[in-house]
């Protein structure tokens, strides 16, 4: 049965007019070797319980939303996409009449379990676990390096049905992207053509240009905050260099010596962390160096990444979780992509495939290293990723994996999967969940027992998670990819919020 919302009554809630309070026992453990390290294998686990203190504003922002690459085939299919869902349009094509949906988007078309009556599971919406702002009500804006307008781009990405966009143009086509900051050596050669509408000056000058951009933004469309989130090219790595960028002070430093080896995207990413904005990055390269990461948290501004977890690599974290979780060893993992847009064409420079094949492959990394039945110590299955271009196929990208583990005395087992969808369908939602979640992540505030003032979450966005290929995580906090265990952090970290306790799933109550 399907809720559309409830209320939690409890005496470790109460529901005020801006804010929820809420109590929540938090319960852990505490680990030690049983003998001095390195003598005997037994460990001593402690149960351990804190009580945190949640207080979250129910006050929901009008949110503006600054894509980097709004022109690209994500940046007009999320923007068409809402358009259409906040216009209630619909469309026809040979097979039928299709509504407007958010399909794919974790918190506006998934469920959550809030218990069972009269022996009837009841599931609500992920989004009434605690107020979210309504994607229809994002005003969105945003940089591209190509000047064409959004009702052009979105012809260019070839992504939506024909009716459908004969319905969106007339309001798409004053959207124009403001001039982006282009450093041809930061992405493929090929995207030079497209560049026509990029910020001059110093790289200083050209951060400053970025924080005018969004105070502009923000006073012309009233909007209460403003995320920012990079759906631009992917860029090839930049080089950590002591000195360099490897801390605070030598970043800024270096912006100020206009250091060729800074990357646009780290670029945007300092103007947000200077303007206190939320930054998102949807793409593998290495936009955090040490010293953003550093400045991100001296200012207690929230960043989170790196690059959207959509199609392959999310079932990759279901499917290598599943085979370790079960005790079978995956022993050679084979990924091969072909896709024929422009994301395609950029990915076609070895340099830029290299950020990519860095952030695909390291995936599966917690699972094998959670098993060491399976695994010996250093042990890794094998991971190819390949990615081929093939303009004809557009935007509609081929994925082909296959799996082999060893299994039961000396057995073989291969899994093969061959999955054909549009890309941009499937990161559009992605895109909008990680805006939605990291302003939601603003308003929540927590303590634990014994600490006097409340205190935001750290602001390396691990909430983020389920959304990115490769987690961004605080240094020395531990990277979680199985998508399941993502879900049910982001999950219980709201339920925590309204003083639910975590989903077990053991029902002892029918037991
Ligand atoms: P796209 O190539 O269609 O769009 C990128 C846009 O960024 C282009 O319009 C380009 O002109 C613009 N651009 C490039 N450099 C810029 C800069 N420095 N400043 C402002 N604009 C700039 O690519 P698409 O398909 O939209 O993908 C965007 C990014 O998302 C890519 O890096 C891709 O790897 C990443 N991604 C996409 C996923 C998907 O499923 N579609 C999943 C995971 C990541
Ligand atoms: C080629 O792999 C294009 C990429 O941008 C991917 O489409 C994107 O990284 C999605 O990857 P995945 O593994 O999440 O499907």
């Amino acid at each position: 049965m399907f809720v559309e919302g409830f209320r939690v009554e409890s005496p470790r809630v109460r529901y005020g007019a801006g804010e929820i309070e809420s109590e929540y026992r938090y319960d852990t453990t505490e680990l030690a070797p049983a003998a001095p390290e390195g003598k005997g294998k037994e460990w001593v686990v402690r149960p351990k319980s804190v009580t945190y203190h949640f207080k979250t504003t129910t006050t929901v922002p009008k949110l503006g939303v600054m894509l980097v690459g709004w022109g690209g085939n994500n940046g007009t299919t999320l923007t068409a996409g809402v358009i259409a869902n906040r216009e209630g349009i619909s469309w026809a094509t040979k097979e039928k009449v299709h509504k407007a949906n958010y399909f794919g988007s974790l918190t506006q078309a998934s469920t959550i379990r809030v218990g069972s009556y009269n022996g009837e599971e009841i599931y609500a919406p992920f989004k009434s676990l605690v107020p979210m702002v309504n994607p229809n009500d994002i005003v969105f804006g945003g940089w591209d390096i190509s000047s064409m307008n959004l009702a052009d781009a979105m012809a260019r990405a070839k992504v939506l049905d024909i009716d459908l966009q004969k319905q969106l143009r007339h309001h798409m086509a004053s959207m124009v992207p403001l001039p982006g900051i282009y450093n041809p050596d930061f992405i493929a050669a090929n995207q030079g053509s497209r560049a026509n509408n990029v910020v001059k000056g110093t790289k200083k000058e050209q951060v400053n240009q970025i924080i005018k951009d969004i105070r502009e933004f923000k006073g012309k469309n009233k909007v209460d905050k403003v995320v920012v989130l990079w759906t631009a090219n992917t860029e090839r790595y930049s080089n950590v260099v002591a000195g360099l960028n490897d801390t605070m002070d030598n970043l800024l430093a270096s912006l100020d010596k206009d250091e060729a080896e800074i990357s646009p995207s780290t670029l945007y990413a300092v103007a947000c962390v200077m303007e206190g904005v939320p930054f998102i990055n949807g793409s593998p390269q290495n936009t955090f160096v040490p010293g953003l990461i550093e400045l991100a948290i001296k200012k207690n501004s929230v960043i989170g990444g790196d690059d959207f977890k959509s199609g392959q690599t999310k079932m990759k974290s279901v499917l290598v979780d599943f085979l370790v979780g079960a005790g079978i060893k995956p022993t050679s993992i084979a990924s091969y992509n072909h896709l024929g847009n422009n994301d395609g064409m950029n990915l076609s420079a070895p340099q830029t495939f290299r950020s990519k094949e860095i952030s695909k492959s390291g995936v599966v990394d917690d699972m094998v290293s959670s098993n060491a039945i399976l695994y010996d110590p250093g042990e890794h299955p094998d991971h190819v990723i390949v990615i081929k271009y093939v303009p004809y196929v557009g935007d509609s990208k081929r994925a082909m994996d296959e799996y082999t583990s060893e299994i039961f005395m000396g057995g073989k087992n291969t899994i093969v999967l061959h999955n054909t969808c549009e890309d941009s369908l499937l990161a559009a939602p992605i895109i909008l969940d990680l805006v939605l979640l990291a302003e939601l992540s603003t308003r929540i505030q927590l303590k634990a027992d014994g600490q006097d003032n409340y205190h935001s979450f750290h602001p390396v966005a691990t909430i983020l998670s389920y959304l990115s290929k490769a987690p961004l995580v605080p240094p020395g906090t531990p990277v979680v990819n199985a998508l399941a265990k993502q879900r049910a952090m982001l999950e219980n970290i709201l339920r925590a919020c309204v003083g639910l306790a975590p989903e077990n799933n053991m029902m002892l109550e029918y037991k």
